[in-house]
């Protein structure tokens, strides 16, 4: 990586703790992924985004800033990416998937809240992720308690516009939700200085539909025996979905998807035929937490599908395009994709994702299926027992696991996974 101090300090960061994280990642990176036999010749792109994460990237979304555009960051996938790019923005994921910001979190949040919202309060704290740095406007929403709360202290120290979010899915939980986005397509107008229209709507649907996909193009070759993309390399594409530029990020992964096709085609895998294959199910697997995926494909599993907001709650569900293509009827496509296609279990009941469980692990032939929560994540581990249920009645393995970014329960979860991994064998 190029020498981005200048960048960083330009952002008002604080460099030399920012400097431990650079030196930190490059380390857990070559241990996660460098090490894998037989990677795919493609994943030398999302090497290069990992590499360039805090550097190339941002100097992008500076270069467009300074054009006058505006980047927008989200912590969730019902913030709609097509009504930012509508009106020339970008949309970023705000990752806080490592433990190098709960600390800092936890100097203003109690610790009993999941790692994700604290390491997102503790990156922006600690100035320690340009990202944060970056975004004109930080979109929140009203899902879970913890998160609810947090953008209350988070909006003392970056721009933040909070969404707010029904708890069921109904009539009025849909007219919420609706009133929602026209009010967020508000925000971001006022924020780009631009005016919101169908032709724009459409090019942003038009976009995110090819990232969606391409996505789909590539999981889809997760359901071969061998498997020929770990499921730590699908993990890595997915994250980087969250914040890469589009049209680079939809052709670099159509040609690592027709490079696992020829695979497919050659019977070629980075597993052995009739290894144990997993769905994962749970909270957000949100960059740089590889710590799951690592544990199962070093113990012999093959991880073959994520049921999750970094996997394929993200991209499954497509914008249904209405004959009459103005603003407000493409906005009533939106609300539905994202209200009645996201089963996220702040609502309630969930039962949906429960049936999204079963469907995919059928279709990805999964032998069992790991629900992994973060720990203090109420709602995830709350639906844990009616999902546990719903797969013993379909005759699914079962394994629930809670973990949170630090390392030190490492070897607990894999005896764990190896335990369920061996009876899965039998
Ligand atoms: S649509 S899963 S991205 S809200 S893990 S912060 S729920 S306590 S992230 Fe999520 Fe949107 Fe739902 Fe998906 Fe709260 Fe749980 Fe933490 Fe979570």
């Amino acid at each position: 990586m190029a020498d981005y101090h200048g960048m960083w300090q330009g952002l008002g960061m604080d460099l030399e703790t920012h400097d431990k994280l650079c030196d930190a990642l490059p380390v857990l990176f070559g241990e996660t992924f460098l090490e894998q036999e037989n990677r795919p010749a493609g994943m030398d792109y999302y090497n290069m985004v990992i590499a360039e994460v805090h550097g190339l990237r941002i100097a992008e979304l500076l270069a467009h800033k300074e054009q006058g555009g505006r980047v927008v960051g989200s912590f969730c996938i019902y913030v709609p990416e097509e009504i930012v790019l509508a009106l020339d923005g970008i949309l970023v994921g705000l990752c806080a998937g490592s433990q190098f910001w709960v600390p800092a979190g936890e100097a203003v949040l109690p610790r009993n809240l999941c790692a994700l919202v604290k390491a997102g309060l503790g990156a922006q704290l600690s100035k320690t992720c340009p990202y944060f740095q970056s975004v004109d406007l930080i979109v929140g929403e009203n899902t879970c308690d913890g998160k609810k709360k947090a953008w209350e202290i988070l909006g003392d120290y970056a721009p933040l516009y909070v969404m707010d979010m029904p708890n069921r899915k109904s009539p009025a939980g849909f007219a919420l939700f609706r009133e929602e986005l026209g009010a967020l397509a508000r925000r971001l107008e006022e924020l780009t200085g631009k005016t919101l229209t169908a032709e724009g709507l459409l090019r942003g649907c038009e976009l995110v539909d090819r990232k969606r996909r391409v996505l789909d193009r590539l999981y889809a070759l997760r359901k071969a025996d061998p498997v020929p993309l770990s499921g730590r390399d699908a993990l890595l594409v997915s994250q980087i979905a969250f914040y890469d530029d589009p049209e680079r990020f939809i052709a670099q992964t159509e040609a690592l998807a027709a490079e696992c096709e020829a695979r497919v085609a050659r019977g070629e895998g980075v597993f052995p035929k009739g290894a144990p294959r997993i769905l994962v199910t749970g909270t957000p697997i949100v960059v740089p937490n590889w710590k799951f995926h690592t544990i199962a494909e070093t113990s012999g599993l093959a991880v073959v599908v994520e049921e999750n907001c970094t996997g394929t709650r993200y991209f499954e569900q497509k914008v249904a395009l209405p004959e009459t293509k103005d603003v407000p009827s493409l906005l009533d496509a939106l609300a539905h994709r994202y209200f009645d296609g996201i089963n996220c279990a702040c609502f309630s009941p969930n039962e949906a994702r429960f049936d999204d469980v079963v469907r995919l692990a059928r279709e990805y032939r999964a032998d069992g299926v790991v629900d992994l929560s973060l720990s203090f994540c109420t709602t995830y581990q709350v639906e844990e027992e009616r999902l546990r249920k719903r797969l013993a009645a379909e005759g699914i393995p079962f394994l629930s696991l809670e973990t949170d970014y630090a390392p030190g329960d490492e070897e607990q979860l894999k005896t764990r996974i190896e335990a369920f991994g061996e009876s899965l064998r039998r």
